[in-house]
């Protein structure tokens, strides 16, 4: 959990995007496709246009890096952005990055992730959140234009739920270990969630006793056990994002800091879920 707690704090910090290659519209379904692809020091490399509407990032790259879309909210800098995530994850002060950002969302980078989002007109930065340090450079720039059409984030069965100020909705008690997952983040605060595997029979007390008494993760996180994080996303906003884990117990966890700094899984914002 340890090891969690360092890379949310170290994706926070990442605000920061880098670009590459080229992006091309999908006339079959309507939306876009844009390559991504992340070095192993959070170089992002991506088309630097596409047609605003929905849009798949079809992450390629170093595994273990984390890709972040951030829209600026009144012309906040890539640097602002670079000051921002170092306020993140120096301090677990994300004041700042919600007074200049939304987060659109973002996932993990492994074989075959991909992550959607709806795109309106407008200038967006990808950044890689778990890289060590980043430079202007390292973030991507991209351009949205033309008009949007109302189509939403697709639904799937696989969903997992922000509410209220910081808290999983308790249903879906299962979801499939593989496929297409939303996170629809009906809460008031920013959140990412982060599925990790639990040893079997762990309940959601020893989660969170570990987790606030700094204790240690190994008592309750499977060997070797999986992992998988979204994006940060704003209130009122949905991700779509390929996933593939083994089945098997985990915990739904979001470590986002609330205004002291404090992440919210250690103030609650953790449950159980079954993956079949
Ligand atoms: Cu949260």
């Amino acid at each position: 959990m340890r090891k969690i707690l360092t890379v949310v704090l170290a994706t926070t910090a990442a605000l920061g995007l880098s670009v590459a290659t080229a992006g091309a519209a999908n006339a079959s379904t309507g939306s876009s496709t844009l390559h991504v692809t992340v070095s192993s020091t959070g170089t992002i490399s991506t088309a630097h246009t596409v047609h605003a509407g929905l849009v798949r990032f079809d992450l390629e790259g170093a595994a273990g890096q984390s890709v972040q879309l951030a829209k600026p909210k009144h012309g906040a800098s890539v640097q602002t952005l670079l000051a921002d995530g170092m306020a993140l994850n120096t301090k677990g002060d994300a004041s700042r990055v919600e007074r200049d950002f939304a987060g659109l969302g973002g996932a993990s980078v492994f074989s075959g992730s991909d992550f959607w989002q709806v795109l309106h007109a407008g200038t967006y930065y990808l950044v890689d959140t778990a890289a060590q340090s980043l430079k202007a450079s390292d973030v991507a720039v991209l351009k949205v234009t033309g008009s949007t059409d109302a189509r939403a984030v697709p639904e799937s069965p696989n969903e997992i739920r922000a509410v209220k100020d910081m808290v999983w909705a308790s249903n879906p008690a299962s979801i499939r270990h593989e496929g297409l997952l939303r996170f629809d983040n009906d809460a008031t605060d920013y959140h990412f969630a982060e599925l990790a595997q639990l040893k079997p029979g762990v309940t959601r007390a020893q989660v969170l006793k570990v987790l606030q008494t700094n204790g240690d993760p190994s008592t309750i996180l499977a060997p070797h056990g999986a992992d998988y994080s979204t994006g940060v996303l704003s209130p009122g906003t949905s991700q779509l994002s390929t996933y593939d884990l083994p089945r098997g117990h985990y915990a739904l966890l979001c470590f986002w800091p609330d205004e002291h700094g404090v992440p919210h899984a250690l103030m609650g914002m953790v449950r159980t879920i079954e993956l079949r």
